[in-house]
């Protein structure tokens, strides 16, 4: 029976992070990385925002999977060749990349996310259902850079990056991104899910819903920092703000001080007046062709996209 490899690069350091953290709120404006909603809760918060009737990118780009993933996986395999390493960029449970096996059949899977122990119980799963494929976990922060150990990817590869979480990236970054996975890839492919640009009424609420869900999943990052930092934020001294930036085409989400505090952490402090503001996310929201554009930049070709009855999302399949 085959066993699943774990590679760990780079293991995530709490102290590191804890620095990080701690300069972005001493900035100004005062803001954290996305990365820091995603504590165990967050991540189970975030599940659940996928759920909500305001939150539509998973469903769609589930839709066109469901509708057109037959075509969408035989343009793929025609740009690798059949049987590719299949590359999962954030692979949390493996669920996306596992229902594109039947089509795929890859020879092999590398699931990527930043620690392996996300990725332990997912691939021993898929490698008792799928014995006839090659299971990698790597470990990985590849917000900084993408680069994989040079034994995960041995020949054409499909890099798969789903549920527009390139949208975390502003476009200078998401082009260096793109730039690393279409290396990753060799002769191979890229499939990558993108939130398209739609009205501030429907994408608003997406990032606002009336459950409070998205809100609980904002103040959640400061219960993270206090433990990471042992800062003492108070969550009721704190509003979630999400505004679309129709200009900079991006969602901003946002913890809006409600009075006048000082925030405090071993060796730092934090001043906020009423009103100010602490960024917590950017998501981006693409038109299709500056998407299309953006992939030309980083030297793909056969740029194609698929999309949803209502144009709100796009699955894009790009020659490495
Ligand atoms: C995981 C980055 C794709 O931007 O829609 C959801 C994160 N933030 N609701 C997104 C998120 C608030 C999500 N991504």
């Amino acid at each position: 029976m085959r066993r699943p490899t774990f590679i760990q690069l780079h293991r995530v350091d709490d102290r590191a992070l804890a620095d990080e953290a701690a300069a972005g709120l001493q900035a100004r404006p005062a803001h954290v990385s996305p990365k820091f909603f995603y504590d165990a809760l967050g991540s189970r918060l975030f599940d659940a925002i996928t759920e909500l009737d305001e939150y539509y990118p998973t469903r769609t780009e589930a839709a066109i999977f469901a509708t057109q993933g037959d075509v969408i996986a035989q343009a793929a395999l025609a740009a690798t060749g059949a049987r590719p390493v299949l590359v999962d960029l954030g692979a949390g449970n493996c669920a996306k990349a596992a229902r594109l096996f039947p089509r795929l059949e890859p020879r092999r899977y590398v699931a990527v996310d930043i620690s392996v122990e996300f990725l332990r119980q997912a691939l021993d799963q898929l490698q008792r259902d799928h014995p006839g494929t090659e299971m990698v976990g790597v470990g990985l922060d590849f917000s900084a850079r993408l680069a994989l150990p040079e034994e995960a990817v041995d020949g054409p590869a499909l890099v798969f990056y789903p549920g527009s979480s390139i949208g975390n990236f502003a476009p200078a970054d998401a082009l260096r991104l793109l730039r690393e996975a279409r290396e990753a890839a060799q002769d191979g492919a890229l499939l990558i899910g993108v939130d398209l640009v739609k009205p501030k009424a429907v994408v608003e609420p997406a990032y606002d819903d009336a459950l409070g869900v998205t809100a609980a999943f904002n103040l959640n990052l400061l219960k993270h920092l206090n433990r990471l930092l042992g800062a003492d934020f108070a969550l009721a001294d704190w509003r979630h703000l999400a505004l679309f930036d129709e200009t900079q085409s991006r969602i901003e989400m946002h913890l809006q001080a409600r009075r006048a505090l000082t925030v405090r952490w071993p060796g730092g402090e934090r001043r906020f007046a009423p009103g100010e503001r602490l960024h917590t996310e950017n998501s981006y929201k693409w038109r299709s062709e500056d998407f299309a554009a953006l992939l030309e930049r980083a030297g793909y070709a056969g740029v194609r996209h698929w999309t949803d009855e209502r144009g709100w999302f796009a699955v894009f399949l790009a020659r490495s």
